[in-house]
């Protein structure tokens, strides 16, 4: 599995940095969304479902957390731990958000508004959709 991370470039100078991140130059996609959470409860695993059309860059402007992504076959652990780091995720990815400091603030850039419909929450169903999509490839050769 490949894990996508993006280096954004802080702008420093002597009174500290700034990260500015505009949609098709440092994120590539349209930004229709941006949320973030905080105050994450000690022991929390949050996540765990993927999406049917959803992409996201995820960036833990505060604090520590790390991400695990699921493609159905392999799994990765990604720390998050620097503003100035975004991890992209792309919609068939299983993912868990867990580990945060307390001080945590992950904040999410998505390419599509919020739409419970896109959610796959169910792990057998993520599963099966990923099989098939395997089968789709093979036949496609
Ligand atoms: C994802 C991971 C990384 C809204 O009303 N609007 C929103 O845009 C979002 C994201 C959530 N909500 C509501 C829905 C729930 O009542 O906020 C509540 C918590 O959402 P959820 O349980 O889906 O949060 P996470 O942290 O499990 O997942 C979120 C995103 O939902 C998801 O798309 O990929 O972060």
């Amino acid at each position: 599995m490949q894990v996508v991370k993006y280096m954004f470039q802080p702008h420093g100078d002597d009174r500290g940095q700034l990260v500015a991140l505009e949609e098709f130059k440092d994120i590539p996609f349209q930004i229709k969304r941006v949320y973030y959470m905080y105050d994450t409860v000690s022991g929390v695993v949050r996540g765990k479902h993927a999406h049917k059309k959803l992409e996201q860059i995820l960036v833990c402007i505060h604090g520590s957390c790390k991400i695990k992504l699921d493609n159905g076959s392999e799994t990765k652990v990604v720390p998050l731990e620097k503003p100035y780091e975004g991890l992209y995720i792309s919609n068939d990815m299983w993912r868990e958000m867990y580990d945060f400091s307390p001080d945590a603030v992950l904040m999410v850039l998505a390419s599509e508004l919020y739409d419970e419909s896109d959610y796959i929450r169910d792990y057998d169903e993520f599963l099966a959709m990923t099989r098939q999509k395997i089968e789709v490839g093979k036949q496609e050769k």
